[in-house]
């Protein structure tokens, strides 16, 4: 069993066979100008910002030989799993399914819904489309991380309180133990991103814990 000491509000426990490192919607559609988080008049380069540790976070979980999965938020290309009422909220120019610079917008296999290129998948590791924000709603995460055996998440990727936090809740209430990245997560907001840490942490860990990506590495070198 390795810990991560530093973890708060108290150390988090990482049995290796069970944890898995769940990096939630590092997208080009989130990360960079064109896609969704742009169309929607967000400063993307405030996400862009968390790409080198979030990559150093990956490389030590494949380094420790760990479980890892990525999602993507996607939807098909006819919008069958897209409720209507996702796709007229706001005032956007360019809603999902609209052709944007990076192809159609949060549409599954266009160029800009592609993991960025800094964080794409390897051979053998799991990626998850998720139509929602939560990545256990209408996908097989749940069944697929049952059959590896993981009890235990290491979460990071955008946007911290939406489908970050979604994804954590979901997780919490399946019985994972889970752990948010503190600098492998972002927001468009800087004040949203702080208060989730602190109400994942608060409560004795209500949500899960906190670290930071070289807490939770030192904890995958030092078992
Ligand atoms: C949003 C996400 N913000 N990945 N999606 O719509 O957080």
């Amino acid at each position: 069993m390795a810990t991560v000491a530093a973890a708060r509000p108290y150390p988090y426990d990482v049995p290796p066979q069970q944890t898995a490192l769940l990096l939630i919607d590092m997208q080009r559609d989130f990360i960079e100008p064109g896609g969704f988080g742009s169309t929607l008049g967000n400063d993307v380069a405030r996400l862009a910002a968390i790409i080198p540790d979030t990559a150093r976070l990956l490389a030590g979980f494949r380094r420790a030989g760990l479980a890892i999965c990525h999602t993507k938020e996607a939807h098909r290309a006819d919008l069958s799993d897209c409720p209507p009422a996702k796709r007229q909220r706001g005032t956007a120019a360019l809603r999902i399914g609209d052709a944007g610079p990076m192809g159609r917008i949060l549409i599954a296999g266009e160029p800009g819904n592609d993991l960025v290129p800094a964080l794409q998948a390897k051979r053998g590791e799991i990626v998850i489309e998720k139509p929602g924000k939560g990545a256990f709603y209408a996908t097989p995460l749940d069944a697929v991380l049952r059959e590896r055996g993981i009890t235990h998440l290491v979460i990071g990727g955008v946007t911290t309180e939406v489908c970050v936090q979604t994804t954590m809740r979901e997780a919490n209430d399946r019985g994972y133990e889970c752990l948010l990245v503190e600098d492998a997560t972002e927001s468009y907001f800087p004040a949203f991103k702080q208060a989730t840490l602190e109400m994942v942490r608060a409560q004795g860990g209500i949500v899960g814990w906190t670290a930071t990506v070289d807490q939770v590495l030192a904890a995958l070198v030092t078992p």
